[in-house]
């Protein structure tokens, strides 16, 4: 992999460094990617139940969906590429760069994993709010007593995450907008960039002059410069020893 080589080489004298991450970034931690058939459940397509129409159509069915899916993120464990990536965020802040997670992921594993400068696209499957006042509860570890779960003010219980045809948090893509412009690398992990606004911000990086690198188990129609083709578990700690030497492991 002479490619893992020459990003390292380019990783060493980054200065700010940007992740975008998606659902397979979490697979080796034993959770579904979205898209393909390890994506549906109970042959429903996830991008039809991931939308303000199937909650209102079916609200059972939606929080019964995010309230297993839910219980498996807590009951998951972060794996080596969470902590690879947590750990190329201490060697860039420790050594006075900029770092930045971007992730689309709403499992809560980079958290989990010790990544603090994290920016959630797409929400928080651990946190629910009230589909009526929008007030937030972060439920108990445990399943849902009924589907869907009443809100503490009136409304059913929804998770705090972006539906399809809902807008991301201003706050959040604004973080992400605003990265881009200190951006001199963009590793795009685990994602099938398909997902817009997200998706988009890998041709604003590159446009933008940043080297841009996919880690991925297959290509993607995504523009990247560089493509690392294997498990994000295996190449992002290679890439990081390779960059850094083989610091302790995150
Ligand atoms: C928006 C949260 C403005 C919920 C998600 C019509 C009307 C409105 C909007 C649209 C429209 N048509 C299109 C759009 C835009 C739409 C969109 O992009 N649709 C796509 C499907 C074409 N976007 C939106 O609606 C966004 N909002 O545009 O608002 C607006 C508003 C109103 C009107 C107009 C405009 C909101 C998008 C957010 C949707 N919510 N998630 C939930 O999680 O349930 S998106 C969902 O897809 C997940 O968050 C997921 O993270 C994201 C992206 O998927 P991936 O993470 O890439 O996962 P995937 O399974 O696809 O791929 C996994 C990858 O990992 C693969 O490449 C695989 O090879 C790789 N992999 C597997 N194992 C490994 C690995 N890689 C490394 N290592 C491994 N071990």
């Amino acid at each position: 992999m002479h490619d893992l080589r020459s990003v390292a080489m380019a990783l060493r004298t980054a200065r700010g460094v940007v992740v975008l991450t998606g659902a397979g970034v979490s697979v080796e931690s034993g959770l579904r990617p979205f898209r393909g058939a390890d994506g549906w459940w109970k042959g429903h397509d996830p991008t039809v139940l991931a939308t303000p129409e199937a909650f209102a159509a079916d609200p059972a069915l939606v929080s019964e969906w995010y309230d297993t899916r839910r219980l498996a993120a807590l009951a998951a464990q972060p794996n080596a590429a969470h902590r690879a990536i947590s750990r190329l965020e201490r060697h860039l802040v420790g050594a006075g760069g900029r770092f930045a997670l971007l992730t689309q992921n709403v499992d809560d594993l980079h958290r989990r994993a010790g990544s603090e400068h994290v920016v959630e696209l797409h929400g928080n499957i651990t946190v629910w709010r009230d589909h009526r006042s929008g007030r937030k509860v972060t439920p108990e570890p445990v399943p849902f007593t009924a589907y869907p779960q009443p809100g503490p003010d009136g409304g059913w219980l929804r998770p705090d995450v972006v539906w399809f045809g809902e807008v991301l948090p201003t706050a959040a893509w604004n973080a992400a907008e605003a990265a881009l412009s200190w951006c001199d690398m963009l590793l795009v992990v685990g994602t099938s960039s398909v997902v817009f606004p997200a998706a988009g911000l890998v041709e604003r990086a590159a446009a933008a002059g940043a080297v841009t690198v996919e880690v991925n188990v297959e290509a993607t129609y995504a523009r990247v410069e560089h493509r690392l083709v294997g498990p994000a578990g295996e190449v992002l700690p290679r890439l990081l020893d390779e960059a850094f030497g083989n610091a302790p492991r995150g």
